[in-house]
């Protein structure tokens, strides 16, 4: 009997080279395949092509560097035709928070003129129930004489295969995390699973594309909603007098009870956002995961409302804001509750010095550096100058800082790191 060994690497296109595109692009050319990144930014496909990266995430520079070097990754901003298609591309939402899917119509229609049938098309980015379906039908109405229906020659296959990596730690967990993999059609789910086992250790979750739409959504509004109500308990605690951080210690202690952290918000592209999916999905069904969104965007303009009657009394008040990224050791500002306290300090005090410490970047992001009262300054530097010190983000430099320094000063700790 005779056996054959393919050795030939399958073709991917991985279109958005973002925060999820460029990792899973940079593993799975680390992994067997022949992956070309599409990216309509010219620097970053330029950046990439030549080794490097557009931005910060632990290990992935070194991978990119090597699977480039090695030909097996490749950017460009045209796409070309693959067997196998991955969508990442950005979820925004619009007004009213609805969601934005134009990102993927956009994906949809750049694919469709390049197929020949039986290419495998995966949807991984965070969306609504029902977007896997849109894209298909997208790439469908540009090319009528192609075909969903399974095992024909003109059978284009769609599954849906969401992202669930903490940034951060992307790298690691491509490789770990289970998957939860949806399929729209035939055996898309399959394909894919073979196409995700080439990097993925952790175990296959095989469902159809709606369920595993909703069930990435899901995993977030769980997360969304216990924060929520450690965040309540914050405020609620606030009134009573009582350290929000002890108590929610002391009820841990409970064998069923793990509650979450309260801070001053909750910030970056997928917590934020991703429950509003289910509420535009389902809005008369949604009210506990509606109030926890609200409740979370409250938290910012809470923390203000605190420290801006303290500020106003002082003269010329001395402000350090410790923190400017969306969780702790990171350099991520994206839809920061940090950023947008102090953001919103600049505006309410006009004469104040607000002296922003972030040890992750080296410039104020735009809107922050053309304020004339905000500068990047040193943490010691800061805090030695500040009358008031508000601490947004629990960067280790911060949890660390010799707490002699904050004697004499007015201490707002939205962390709780320093008791
Ligand atoms: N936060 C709190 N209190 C807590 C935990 C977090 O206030 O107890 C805040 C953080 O400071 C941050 C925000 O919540 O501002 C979100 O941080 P996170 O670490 O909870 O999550 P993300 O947004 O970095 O990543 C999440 C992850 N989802 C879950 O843990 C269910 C990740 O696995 C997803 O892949 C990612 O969203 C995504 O891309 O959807």
């Amino acid at each position: 009997m005779t056996s054959t060994v393919t050795t030939q690497r399958p073709s991917v296109a991985v279109i958005g080279l973002g925060y999820i595109g460029l990792p899973t692009a940079a593993v799975l050319a680390s992994s067997g395949a022949n992956v070309v990144g599409i990216d309509i930014n010219q620097k970053a496909v330029d950046l990439i092509n030549q080794g490097e990266v557009p931005f910060v995430e632990p290990d992935m520079s070194t991978t990119v560097a090597g699977v480039v070097s090695q030909g097996y990754l490749r950017a460009t901003t045209e796409t070309p035709h693959a067997d196998n298609y991955i969508v990442a591309v950005p979820t925004p939402f619009k007004d009213g928070h609805q969601p934005d899917l134009s990102f993927i119509e956009t994906a949809g229609k750049q694919i469709a003129p390049l197929l020949e049938g039986n290419e495998l098309i995966i949807l991984e980015s965070t969306s609504p129930p029902g977007a896997t379906e849109f894209l298909a039908e997208t790439v469908m109405r540009e090319r009528p004489d192609l075909t969903l229906k399974p095992g024909s020659a003109q059978t284009v296959y769609f599954a849906h295969c969401p992202e669930r990596v903490l940034p951060g730690r992307i790298m690691i967990e491509l490789r770990t995390n289970d998957r939860i993999v949806g399929t729209l059609n035939g055996n898309a789910g399959e394909r894919a699973r073979d196409l995700y086992e080439l990097f993925c250790e952790g175990e296959f979750l095989m469902t159809d594309a709606r369920t595993a739409e909703m069930a990435k959504l899901t995993e977030n509004a769980y997360r969304d909603v216990n924060i929520a109500f450690a965040n309540e308990l914050s405020v609620i605690s606030d009134g009573l007098d009582i350290n929000v951080w002890e108590l929610i210690r002391l009820a841990n202690h409970h064998p069923r009870v793990n509650i979450l952290q309260p801070g001053p918000g909750v910030g970056e592209h997928c917590i934020a956002v991703d429950p509003w999916f289910i509420v535009a999905t389902a809005p008369q069904q949604s009210s506990l995961i509606r109030t926890a969104r609200e409740v979370n965007d409250s938290k910012p303009g809470y923390v203000l409302d605190k420290l801006l009657p303290q500020a106003r009394r002082i003269q010329d008040v001395r402000i350090a804001a410790l923190g400017l990224a969306f969780k702790p050791n990171i350099d991520d500002l994206r839809e920061s509750p940090a950023r947008q306290i102090v953001g919103q300090l600049a505006d309410e005090l006009p004469q104040a010095n607000i002296m922003a410490v972030e040890p992750n970047i080296d410039r104020l992001p735009s809107e922050l550096e053309e304020r004339d009262n905000v500068t990047l300054t040193e943490v010691n530097e800061a805090v030695h100058a500040a009358d008031i010190v508000l601490l947004l983000v629990d960067h280790t430099e911060f949890t660390r800082l010799d707490r002699t320094l904050l004697t004499q000063k007015i201490v707002h700790d939205t962390r709780g790191v320093w008791g």
